[in-house]
């Protein structure tokens, strides 16, 4: 039988990650009944993988398995092309304990200065997987390209939103609507690729 998950199931969305969850909603278009795993009182598990697919299957599979529930989660991260990739799978951890993306868009800044290089460009990556209770899993990934500019700018979106302009875009992902952003996030490209595999 192949795997789907029909509209109106309750699915867990398993991230702790407050700017995640209406992005998450909004993709999902209001086909499934979603409880965070903040509402359900869920640990946050340790991020050990060394991918973004290892990661969202390690936290998709966490959450499941302790709720009994479908559960959908993100590992997502920023990556620039002259740090190597960094920060990557370690964005969240870049902005420290009290999650301050101030410092750790700081932080990209000045190690980008370091390099005395003058490339800006980066690329989002989100993979989501979906895991079901003690059984299968399935994972995408999905990537937007595009540039950094310093200082930031716009309050909308989280994380590095303010620092990141989408190819051919002149706004940060922190200006736009978050429709517009919606329409082609790192995020909204792997969810395409999750309807196209799960959905009726
Ligand atoms: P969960 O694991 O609970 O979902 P988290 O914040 O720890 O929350 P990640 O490990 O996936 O999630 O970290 C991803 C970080 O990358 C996130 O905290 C943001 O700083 C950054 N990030 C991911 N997607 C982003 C987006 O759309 N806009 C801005 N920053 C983003």
């Amino acid at each position: 039988m192949a795997l789907k998950l029909e509209a109106g199931t309750k699915l867990v969305a398993a991230t702790h990650n407050p700017g995640k969850v209406p992005e998450i909603a909004a993709l999902l278009e209001g086909r499934f009944e979603i409880i965070t795993a903040g509402q359900l009182g869920l640990p946050e598990p340790e991020e050990t993988e060394s991918t973004f697919v290892g990661n969202a299957l390690l936290k998709a599979r966490h959450a499941a398995d302790l709720s009994g529930l479908p559960a959908l989660a993100d590992d997502s991260g920023l990556s620039v092309t002259a740090l190597a990739g960094a920060p990557g799978i370690f964005s969240a951890r870049w902005a420290g304990p009290t999650k301050d993306f101030a410092m750790a868009m700081k932080k990209v800044e000045e190690r980008l200065e370091e390099t005395a290089s003058d490339d800006r460009s980066a690329w989002f990556t989100s993979a989501l997987a979906v895991a079901w209770p003690h059984g299968p899993a399935v994972v995408v990934e999905g990537r937007v390209d595009g540039s950094l500019v310093f200082p930031g700018r716009g309050t909308r979106g989280f994380g590095y939103d303010p620092i990141f302009i989408p190819e051919g875009h002149d706004t940060t992902f922190g200006e736009m609507e978050p429709t517009a952003k919606d329409a082609m996030s790192h995020r909204a490209r792997a969810f395409a690729k999750l309807k196209a595999a799960l959905f009726d």
